[in-house]
């Protein structure tokens, strides 16, 4: 399998990355006053999101760090930065063959020093294509996808912690088409490709698929996307992650379903990221809520907002980020601060991921949901014969299930499914109990 040959210990390289970055707040916030039973209350968004083993992260443009006033806010409150153009193809790559890195490097330099953590955006798009690209067709195009994303992802070895390796594939509306483009006429398996030469050049980084218009759980485009997730998950090509974009500007919304959207990829076994939030207006509820679904959501890693201050933003007329064009805070920024320290740690370990040589793969389909309840299945591949092994979320509980032979711990949180020779599939019905966010999580398939 292709995830076989990534490096172990990436995740603990990002855990002490964040552990570092909520030392330094706390150091920063020496002064504060601690709420008696409260973890903290940190002051930064960094140093909160740190201490909920989460991350918040801003989209820098390079030519900004010049200004003493951006860079300050910068480094104050950030622990993670994504460039906002500058590691885009046409930047990278202007001419063929001949690669500029100067300023990529310098924003991966100023977040190591500051023990920021780097989200590569983004090695394959249908837009910002150099011109020498967008003239290109078939295999003559294909070839030079791969050779950008295996140069690129190569340069940057070792500094990366996310690759948006492809970006915006889907069509808007409700066809769930892919979108038409020069790199999708290349044949549809342009994006899985660019996936395994992604992990083939960067074993540490994790893979991530980036979009927009991905937020609401009932969009034709969200449905698309999560169904090549799934595929991708069940063939084994190696993505980790899928980024939601999240531009509530523009004329697009945060929907009430965002957290059964983000929970739902999460049961696929990847993580999620909110990657280039901003809201127009900037609303007090719609930011804090966002925070508050992420935080619900324990694969839910970390919120980038695309930009510093409104007057950095791509919609600066909309006004839709957490500093105003001086600089100052504003009320969205005490809502989301005041989130993240609300919010809990997520559960210790991974346990959606199987553990790698059990003899199977378990893959979770989220079924139906209603008022107080849901349904999941989940199929068994690599074995005949297998025990999976469930947990859920007290006060949930499941009431009934189907296609296998389900065995309890002591907690009634734990059931063991074995197969009783009804196929590959089982399926099970879980009472919410008031919990709506939490979904079962697979500990472990083991074949015979
Ligand atoms: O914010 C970016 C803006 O400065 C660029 O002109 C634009 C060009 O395509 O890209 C913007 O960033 C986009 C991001 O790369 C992908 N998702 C949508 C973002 C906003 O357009």
């Amino acid at each position: 399998m292709a995830n076989s040959s990534r490096a172990p210990g990436r995740s603990r390289r990002l855990r002490a990355a964040l552990v570092v970055s909520a030392a330094v707040g706390l150091l920063a916030t020496a002064g504060a006053v601690v709420l008696p039973g409260s973890a903290s209350a940190a002051s930064t968004l960094g140093a909160s999101a740190a201490e909920r083993g989460r991350y918040f992260g801003t989209a820098v443009a390079v030519s900004r760090l010049n200004d003493s006033a951006y860079t300050t806010i910068l480094n104050r409150e950030f622990n993670q930065v994504t460039a906002e153009n500058e590691m885009k193809i046409d930047a990278l790559q202007p001419n063929q063959g001949q690669f500029n890195y100067g300023n990529a490097d310098r924003l991966v330099q100023h977040a190591r020093s500051q023990g920021m953590l780097v989200r590569g955006h983004t090695l394959a798009w249908h837009s910002q294509q150099p011109g020498w690209m967008q003239n290109m067709s078939g295999t003559t195009l294909r070839n030079a996808m791969l050779n950008h994303v295996t140069q690129v992802a190569t340069h940057f070895r070792g500094q990366i912690e996310w690759w948006d390796v492809v970006n915006e594939a889907f069509q808007d509306g409700s066809s769930g088409a892919r979108r038409d483009s020069n790199l999708q006429r290349t044949g549809n398996d342009w994006i899985e490709a660019a996936f395994r030469a992604a992990r083939q050049a960067d074993p540490n980084a994790d893979l991530c698929y980036n979009d927009y218009n991905i937020d609401n759980w009932n969009d034709a485009k969200t449905q698309a996307v999560y169904r090549m997730v799934q595929d991708f998950k069940s063939r084994g090509v190696p993505i980790d992650c899928v980024g939601l974009q999240s531009h509530f500007t523009g004329g697009s919304n945060y929907p009430s379903n965002y957290r059964t959207t983000l929970s739902s990829f999460a049961a696929l076994g990847v993580d999620v990221h909110i990657t280039e939030l901003d809201i127009r207006n900037a609303p007090t509820d719609a930011y804090r809520n966002v925070v508050n679904d992420c935080l619900a959501v324990a694969r839910c890693k970390g919120i980038t907002v695309w930009g510093i201050r409104d007057s950095d933003s791509w919609r600066s007329s909309e006004n839709p980020l957490l500093f105003n064009g001086s600089g100052q805070k504003k009320p969205a920024y005490d809502a989301v601060l005041a989130a993240l320290n609300n919010g809990t740690a997520p559960p210790t370990g991974n346990p959606t991921t199987p553990p790698p040589g059990a003899g199977c793969t378990a893959t979770v389909t989220p079924g139906q949901v209603w008022g107080d309840r849901y349904n999941t299945s989940v199929t068994v591949s690599g074995a005949s014969t297998w025990s999976v092994v469930v947990a859920i979320t007290a006060p949930q509980k499941i009431s009934s299930t189907w296609s296998g032979n389900p065995t309890w711990d002591s907690s009634g949180n734990v059931m063991t499914m074995r197969s009783n020779g009804s196929g590959n599939t089982f399926g099970f019905t879980t009472m919410m109990n008031g919990n709506s966010s939490a979904r079962p999580q697979i500990r472990s398939c083991t074949a015979g």
